[in-house]
């Protein structure tokens, strides 16, 4: 990737935080007033927190840290500081108002586009090719992710649409394919925008593994469902049976059973489970029991990155499935341009050298792994981004789903969750040994 002159570097930064914010004001300005400033799951923010928590971001990064600017709503910090207070208790927060809050917004933007004209893009990690920027863009266009989800649990008629995916199935597809043994290069050193989680690129030894081609599908969910998946704990982990038990789950989140036709709500809007399209809104428990019904399992981070960037005939580490160069609606679903995910098989132009698809796009992908620094890790810019998140609670989620905006989206990209969750938009692919074991 050559680096690019200044003045590109400021319209790629420019561009980036123009197009964030036409999707938060879509996402905002869609609902009316009384539904902005509700709360539609504990598991929620409020819409009206997440605006002005993405407007609060960018005022401390980007006007006070990067433009050396006096604090504009300084009162207003810790009400905006997603630690400080969790996401059941903002509800009674003193919130700003939706208009408050798009005031707040179009202020700082107005004066951070002052700071991006003026500032050198260099200098420093924070400035070295538009790093601030383009953190804060991601940052915006993750909680517009956020936002859709909590557009998803709201009730009541749909105020989002879009047209489906088009039809891109070729009808060239194996079920899964292999991967041989050998070193890849994991995360990035190079990519002027990877958050720290991604950093630094380093040699893994992965053994050959055979991975699925597509995520799962509903239709073979449906199948796991029939065979009684959530009457047999053997396919359960200890905590994963536990909230089956609990919560009387049957199905993924949002599904439900209609005169013997499984049914499901997307966006207010209630429909026929399409079997050809990739399962979604499954916790991290359900993917691991439905890989150990079908006598697999889920890839680890490593091998899902592995299949995704690994170009057997370089040796080297592609930036996406499809090469180096940036999404395309013909290689991925991404951007909200979509409410819903692919049929399974699409996007064959899409597809990794070894002919693996939808790894970009479509779902968020549950991996085997914890959550965990790579070696050599350096929290940047400041540690509540990933590193107060590493450990054994949280589980790796790859690939993006069809609400992620490719700028907040690559081959090394890591997203985490708490194993339990199925409000995100979450599904997987599974894997298996390329060598028998002797268990099996
Ligand atoms: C990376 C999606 C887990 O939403 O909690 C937003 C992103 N970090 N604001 C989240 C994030 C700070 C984060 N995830
Ligand atoms: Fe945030």
């Amino acid at each position: 990737t050559d680096p690019l002159t200044p003045e590109a570097l400021r319209t790629r930064a420019a561009a980036a935080l123009l197009a964030a914010r036409d999707r938060t004001r879509l996402l905002t300005t869609s609902v009316e007033e009384p539904d902005l400033v509700a709360q539609h799951s504990p598991l929620m923010s409020p819409l009206v927190w997440d605006l002005a928590h993405i407007g609060n971001q960018e005022e401390q990064w980007l006007l006070r840290t990067v433009g050396g600017r006096d604090a504009l709503r300084p009162d207003i910090d810790s009400v905006y500081d997603a630690f400080e207070h969790p996401r059941a208790e903002r509800p009674s927060l003193p919130l700003l108002a939706p208009a408050e809050a798009h005031g707040y917004l179009a202020e700082v933007r107005g004066r951070v586009l002052e700071v991006l004209e003026s500032s050198p893009l260099r200098g420093g990690p924070l400035l070295d090719a538009g790093f601030a920027f383009g953190m804060i863009a991601q940052h915006e266009q993750q909680h517009d992710e956020t936002m859709l989800i909590t557009h998803q649990l709201r009730r009541g008629p749909a105020v989002l649409s879009a047209p489906p995916p088009p039809a891109t199935f070729d009808g060239i597809l194996t079920d899964e394919v292999l991967v041989p043994a050998g070193p890849f290069t994991m995360g990035t050193s190079t990519e002027p925008w990877a958050l720290d989680n991604e950093r630094p690129a380093h040699r893994r030894i992965v053994p050959a593994f055979l991975i699925d081609t597509t995520p799962v599908s509903n239709g073979a969910y449906q199948c796991f469902i029939d065979d009684g998946g959530y009457d047999e704990p053997r396919w359960w982990a200890k905590e994963g049976w536990a909230q089956v038990r609990e919560h009387g789950l049957r199905a993924p989140l949002f599904w439900k059973r209609e005169s013997r036709q499984w049914l499901r709500r997307r966006f207010g809007v209630t429909e026929p489970v399409p079997p050809d399209e990739p399962v979604l809104h499954v916790s991290w428990y359900e993917a691991d029991a439905y890989a150990r019904w079908a006598g697999r399992r889920l890839p680890t981070e490593a091998e899902w990155e592995k299949a995704a960037r690994h170009d057997p005939t370089t040796g080297r580490a592609l930036r996406y499935p499809w090469g180096d160069e940036d999404p395309t609606p013909d290689r991925a679903n991404l951007g909200q341009r979509h409410l819903r995910p692919a049929p399974v098989g699409s996007y064959p132009e899409g597809q990794s050298p070894l002919g693996v698809r939808q790894l970009i796009g479509d779902v968020w992908e549950w991996t085997a792994s914890d959550f965990l620094p790579y070696p050599g890790f350096a929290a940047f810019p400041y540690r509540e981004y990933s590193e107060v998140f590493f450990g054994d609670r949280y589980k790796v989620l790859r690939g993006g789903s069809f609400a992620v905006d490719p700028v907040a989206c690559r081959g090394t990209f890591r997203n985490w969750d708490l194993p339990i969750r199925r409000q995100i938009f979450s599904g997987f692919r599974t894997a298996r040994d390329a060598e028998p074991t002797a268990a099996a």
